[in-house]
């Protein structure tokens, strides 16, 4: 069965003014449908065809490349549309809450951690909240790299991650992406991240 492009899980221009509708439309539309094109494209035909995204991510090493831009391209925008949300919680509850106190002290040192890792990823990236057992820790990977990868530095499973390609963010923000990312964390869907930390 071939990967399909999910429809977004609010309009175009739900996450106005933090994120524009024209960008959401371009990046879910274009790029998202792109990736997902091309991710069945490089796998038809194959022994992976009819794997499961986190089946070939897991061993991606052993893929070829455009398995592994398409197939992190793929997998990373399906995250990204459902950790955001308009009007959702304004910070972390119940063990999630738990869990960013004990390993980063406080929801605050979160998040200029969380920051730096997306503003000094150099060129196109994602920064990640990624869940070891029960602690969590950032990390940033290039591309469309996660840490579901074999490959990847720091691996685990990723329960929240922003997208810092210039795609993501260049039209209403240009070069400032660390406005951009500032401006993410008003439209975090945190109940969505609680339900992937709780696995
Ligand atoms: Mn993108």
């Amino acid at each position: 069965m071939a990967f399909e492009l999910k429809k977004l899980p609010y309009a175009y221009d739900a996450l106005e003014p933090y994120i524009d509708a024209q960008t959401m439309e371009i990046h879910h539309g274009k790029h998202h449908a792109a990736y997902t094109n091309n991710l069945n494209a490089a796998v038809q035909g194959t022994a992976l065809e009819g794997q499961s995204i986190e089946e070939i991510l897991a061993k991606i090493s052993a893929h070829p490349v455009a398995v592994r831009n398409n197939g992190g391209g793929f997998y990373n925008h399906n995250l990204f549309w459902e950790v955001m949300a308009p009007g959702g919680a304004k910070a972390p509850e119940g063990d999630l809450a738990k869990a960013i106190n004990n390993s980063f002290g406080s929801y605050q040192n979160f998040k200029e951690a969380f920051t730096k890792a997306a503003i000094t990823r150099f060129g196109s990236g994602w920064a990640w909240l990624v869940k070891q057992g029960d602690s969590l820790v950032i990390s940033s990977t290039p591309n469309q790299d996660n840490p579901l990868m074999d490959l990847a530095e720091v691996k685990g499973i990723p329960v929240l991650g922003v997208d810092v390609w210039e795609h993501a963010y260049y039209l209403k923000y240009q070069n400032r992406r660390p406005d951009y990312v500032d401006a993410f964390y008003n439209v975090v869907n945190w109940d969505e991240v609680a339900r992937r930390f709780k696995g």
